[in-house]
């Protein structure tokens, strides 16, 4: 018993949709949780003037019934306000009438840091826009959806994830991005609370909790870095200083350190699971830099949009939510069960197996 996820969706499409199958029958979903975290992601200093065209909400069209899932697929989607200014530019069956709107115009320099580039040769496209679209970060809207899902069905087993944005003076970075026409970065740390040991597992790299953690992140628009604990500080470490000592009391195994960040082995250690990335600028500048037109060849500035200044308060969201979804399916995959109180039971059971309980 696995969850999985698979979506859709372009950035001005008509809408955003994703389909989440393995969940259990009975969990209750709490609608204004689920937008609460939407809302949350369209927040945070300098983000695009298109924040204030999105109030995104989610709607179920499979899947629940009278708020408790059916454990059967459950089907999400999140509209696109805006499409109504793209619709002849990304109507997706052959437009009709003259050309109006956004979206008219073929993309033909590439912005460096984007699909653009990539995306066109790949798949032998002659407008940027049918690659820009899927790749832009608007896609994380549903992601978050289906990972605030994820942190209902862990609160179950007392599970919960949160997230912030490391390092001082963001926003007077940004001001001061903004007015030089540049864009900013950061880096954003996720924190799992209740994670018994034993999610995930050695025995494949596929199955390993900090592969998955790093994939599911690396995953994720302009993410650029992953560490797992102290991660790459460890590599200036002596081992003597690089692990976390143990010590047993009436309550289980403990530590009194954190620096392998909750996983030992691909495998959760009943800490903390601690995780950071790092975000590059986006690459949508104001003040553009140098491209050449798939076209012509001839030199160019790379395409100017509206965009964001930062999005990285954004990205500790979406990075919450990718963390709850990957811990969600080891979860599932460790205690199973078709009923959400089978879920629950199995979770106690193991407990009461192993010493160790949440602090
Ligand atoms: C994005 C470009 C901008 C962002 C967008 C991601 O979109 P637009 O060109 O419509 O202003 O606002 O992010 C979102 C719309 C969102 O909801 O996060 C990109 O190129 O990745």
């Amino acid at each position: 018993m696995t969850l999985a996820l698979t979506t859709a969706g372009e950035s001005h499409g008509p809408a955003l949709v994703a389909v989440v199958t393995g969940l259990p029958a009975g969990l209750e979903l709490d609608r204004a949780a689920i937008d609460a975290d939407l809302a949350r992601r369209q927040k945070g200093y300098g983000r695009s003037p298109r924040q204030r065209i999105e109030t995104d909400r989610v709607e179920v069209l499979a899947g629940l019934r009278h708020g408790r899932t059916l454990g059967t697929p459950l089907a999400l989607v999140v509209r696109n306000r805006d499409h109504e200014n793209w619709a002849w530019g990304m109507s997706p069956w052959p437009p009709e009438g003259d050309p109006s709107g956004k979206g008219k115009e073929p993309v033909t320099l590439p912005r460096p840091g984007h699909a653009d580039l990539a995306g066109a040769l790949k798949y032998g496209l002659a407008d940027v826009r049918d690659a820009l679209e899927r790749a832009s970060a608007r896609h994380t809207a549903v992601l978050v959806a289906a990972g605030a899902i994820a942190k209902a069905l862990l609160r179950e087993i007392g599970i919960a994830v949160d997230s912030e944005v490391l390092g001082e003076g963001l926003e007077r970075r940004i001001d001061e991005a903004r007015a030089e026409r540049d864009t900013v970065g950061g880096v954003v740390e996720v924190r799992a609370r209740g994670v018994p040991p034993g999610l995930g597992s050695y025995a494949t790299k596929e199955e390993r909790l900090d592969a998955r953690l790093a994939a599911t992140l690396m995953g994720t628009q302009a993410v650029k870095g992953v560490e797992i604990g102290d991660g790459f500080a460890l590599a200036e470490t002596r081992g003597s200083k690089a692990h976390d000592e143990m010590t047993r009391d009436e309550r289980g195994y403990h530590r009194e350190t954190n620096r392998a960040g909750g996983i030992e082995a691909g495998v959760s250690n009943g800490e903390e699971i601690v995780v950071r990335l790092a975000m590059k600028p986006l690459p949508t500048l104001m003040r553009p830099l140098r491209s050449a037109d798939l076209e012509t060849g001839e030199a160019g500035e790379a395409l100017v949009e509206r965009s964001d200044v930062a999005a990285v308060e954004a990205l500790a969201v979406v990075a919450e939510a990718c963390v709850a979804w990957e811990l969600g399916r080891a979860a599932r995959e460790k205690f199973g069960g078709d009923a959400l109180g089978d879920f629950v039971a199995a979770h106690r059971a193991y407990l009461e197996r192993i010493p160790w309980s949440p602090r």
